[in-house]
């Protein structure tokens, strides 16, 4: 019996360790992205065309001559050993050639404020077929006692190329919070609400 209350006890811990939940973002409403680097480095925008999912898409157009990096995803409240995963659906016509679209990320270890730069978590390097929607997907670990994790549409390579994005998925381990575009507002005021209480 007591053997039995152990097994379920090891089964429970191992399920809450391994227990993971998924956001998903499709462009249907308002929100474009949570942020971007450099300062006004892309023209984010809703789009009806091309779309891959619903009736809108997110239209990136690059300003800058330095990459853009368009943050779309937002996961805070992480630890080391913990895996992100992060895809969406990008869309570009110039096989080989620019414009193209990679997905990417970086720490961020300020949990309140999007911005929060704590170094590069590498990604996804290929930039897709160019041959219409394809999708782009990519698992990051994480490590060095990092909390947080942005993920990065980056749109290569010259001032004016314009990709679309569509349908992302984020799964993170059940313990983090995972801020789509939208959620931000939310967030402040979330914390705004618990800052009262205290
Ligand atoms: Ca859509």
């Amino acid at each position: 019996m007591r053997s039995l209350l152990y097994t379920a006890i090891l089964l429970a811990l191992s399920q809450a360790a391994f227990a993971q939940q998924t956001e998903t973002y499709g462009w249907e409403g308002t929100a474009t992205i949570l942020s971007m680097y450099p300062d006004s480095c892309v023209m984010a925008s809703i789009a009806t065309d091309p779309v891959h999912g619903g009736s809108q898409s997110l239209e990136l157009e690059r300003l800058s001559d330095g990459t853009p990096q368009a943050y779309v995803a937002w996961i805070t409240g992480l630890s080391d050993g913990e895996e992100v995963t992060a895809s969406f659906w990008r869309y570009d016509v110039t096989p080989a050639a620019a414009p193209s679209c990679r997905i990417w990320a970086h720490w961020n270890d300020d949990p309140g404020d999007v911005n929060g730069y704590a170094g590069s978590a590498g990604g996804n390097s290929d930039y897709g077929p160019g041959t219409g929607w394809d999708e782009t997907e990519y698992t990051w670990t994480v490590v060095d006692g990092h909390t947080g994790l942005v993920i990065e549409a980056r749109v290569y390579s010259n001032p004016g190329d314009m990709v679309w994005i569509d349908d992302m998925t984020v799964t993170a381990p059940t313990g983090a919070e995972i801020v789509m575009p939208g959620g931000l507002a939310l967030e402040r005021q979330t914390w705004g609400s618990i800052k009262t209480v205290f």
